[in-house]
């Protein structure tokens, strides 16, 4: 079934009820949010997308965003969000990947090549905004099965260049019940939506919470801390990565009172610190609740709604989720033992877009999907993660993969070689720190420079540092452990950010 048929019931149920409470604009009801969709529908089709195309999307989060991946799922498209703080030498890659029938960006400033492209602004406007205002509502949805492809998220491998992770709408629509059924979702519930939109957090887990169940949520641009407490008053869930509750925490004001009406705090993306976790019932008598997702599989697992939630847990496999502990060969490994978290389940994604090496290399025979992150569990089935096979930082919830990076800065003249490595760091629980090995007369400033319209901002190194070699084991393979050991308190100076 198409995913959009799943929500179309439930807005219609919903009619005039509230879907988007956005504080500095109007709201929006669910009957102006399905008729925003028809109208988008009927602008992607006035522009020649049909079944099975890709709709590349670099726009602001906005409800006409919001609209416009609605409208994908409903015509049969298939919705591809990059990040908004992408360059557009990052932009051209996925251009390229995607093969898009359309390419839609805040403005029209990135060389598409032969794409077309259409705008959305982040104050509502835009080009396909105007399209979509005088186009005909298209109605009807397209009939989609479970195994059609809805998304194409893309997410970097250990190899460099980013992959199209294929969610099809039956992953989508099972991951989306799942997870209001094991949260609890109720009819009077109002999630306070902090999260961008380009990403399965905010994108699939938050917005699909909503939209199965027809209730309202409060729809901010992004995370203002200020913006979120004052809007806790009026939201009973928040969905956010650890550093939304760090950046809480260093409110003075941020209390029990604060959050009265608050039944649910939700945190992923990222390790919640059990700092972090205490510190924060501590405060408000609240328990945050950690689950474990990945792009190629949304959500995992998951500590419990009724039940004891365990700091530097992520709970239990969701229901219908299969996970196991394995070893390198995908072995399960006794119970106890750490080893590599596999997962199998509808929710599971069905490849690589048009990597089918890549994808069989992360899947096993019986159709196990290898995440990359180690794990163990107790008797009872509850999941820890341990750390990562994969060599990855993240960073405030961006994951930033230190094999692109460093292959920008080996490429910069003056540099012999480098290692990036993420380090502890208050506000954004990883910080991304380059460890260079470089000629006479290379200048640590120089780095800002050559990877300013190179790399999005949050990607590139919080610190660079020089040493006079790189340690490597007797393979000849660098040490990052070492280095990571030797640059751990470079950051000890980094403050939860408070405004
Ligand atoms: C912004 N900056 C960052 C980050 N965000 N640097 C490192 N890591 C970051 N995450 C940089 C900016 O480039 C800027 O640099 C400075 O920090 C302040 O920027 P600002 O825009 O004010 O930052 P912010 O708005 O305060 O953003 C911080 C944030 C944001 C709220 C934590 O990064 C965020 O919303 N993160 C959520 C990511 C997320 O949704 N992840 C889910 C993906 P300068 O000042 O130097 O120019 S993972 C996923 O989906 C899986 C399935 C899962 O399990 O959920
Ligand atoms: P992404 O590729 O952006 O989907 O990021 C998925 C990765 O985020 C996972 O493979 C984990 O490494 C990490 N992740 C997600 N949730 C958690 C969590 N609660 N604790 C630790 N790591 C997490």
């Amino acid at each position: 079934m198409n995913l959009y048929q799943r929500f179309e019931t439930a807005f219609r149920k919903a009619g005039q009820g509230a879907a988007l409470l956005c504080p500095e604009n109007d709201d929006i009801t669910y009957a102006q949010l399905d008729a925003a969709v028809q109208r988008m529908a009927g602008a992607l089709l006035a522009r020649g997308v049909g079944v099975g195309d890709r709709v590349l999307v670099q726009a602001p989060k906005t409800p006409q965003t919001v609209a416009l991946y609605l409208a994908c799922l409903k015509i049969g498209a298939v919705y591809a969000p990059i990040n908004t703080a992408y360059t557009a030498p990052e932009v051209a890659y996925f251009l390229a990947d995607a093969e898009p029938a359309l390419f839609v960006a805040s403005d029209d400033s990135q060389d598409a090549g032969e794409v077309p492209v259409e705008t959305l602004d982040a104050a509502g406007g835009g080009s396909l905004a105007e399209l979509a205002a005088v186009s005909s509502l298209v109605e009807a949805t397209t009939p989609r099965d479970d195994g059609d492809l809805a998304a194409l998220i893309y997410t970097s491998g250990t190899t460099g260049r980013a992959k199209g992770a294929m969610l099809s709408h039956g992953n989508l629509a099972s991951n989306a019940a799942t997870l209001c059924d094991f949260w609890g979702w109720r009819g009077d519930d109002v999630l306070l939506h902090a999260l961008p939109i380009f990403h399965v957090h905010g994108l699939f887990v938050a917005l699909h919470c909503a939209f199965l169940t027809g209730t309202p949520m409060i729809f901010l641009p992004n995370f203002d801390v200020r913006a979120v407490l004052r809007e806790l008053a009026r939201a009973t869930v928040l969905m956010g990565v650890p550093t939304f509750y760090t950046r809480l925490l260093a409110q003075p004001d941020f209390d029990a009172s604060a959050c009265a009406a608050m039944r649910l705090f939700i945190s992923g993306s990222a390790p919640l610190a059990a700092q972090t976790f205490a510190e924060f019932e501590e405060r408000t008598g609240q328990r945050i609740l950690e689950r474990y997702g990945m792009s190629e599989t949304a959500m995992i697992a998951s500590n419990p709604l009724h039940g004891e939630r365990v700091a530097n847990t992520v709970g239990f496999a969701l229901p219908e989720v299969d996970v196991r502990i394995a070893d390198a060969d995908g072995r399960p490994l006794p119970q106890g033992q750490v080893g590599g978290i596999e997962v199998r389940g509808p929710n599971v994604f069905a490849g690589y877009w048009r990597m089918p090496e890549k994808t069989a290399a992360e899947f096993r025979a019986d159709g196990f999907f290898v995440t990359g992150d180690l794990g163990e569990m107790d008797a009872d089935g509850r999941l820890a993660i341990v750390g990562r096979s994969k060599d990855l930082v993240i960073s405030g919830g961006y994951n930033v993969y230190p094999k692109e990076v460093e292959a920008l800065l080996d490429a910069m003249p003056g540099v012999v070689e480098s290692a990036v490595i993420g380090v502890p760091h208050a506000d954004f629980g990883e910080a991304v720190v380059a460890v260079v090995v470089a000629e006479d007369g290379f200048e640590v400033p120089q780095v800002d420079a050559f990877l300013k319209g190179r790399l999005a901002r949050y990607k590139q190194p919080k610190r660079t540092v020089r040493v006079a070699e790189l340690p490597r084991n007797a393979m000849g393979k660098v040490q990052k452990q070492a280095l990571r050991e030797q640059f751990r308190d470079i950051m000890a100076n980094s403050v939860a950010k408070g405004e």
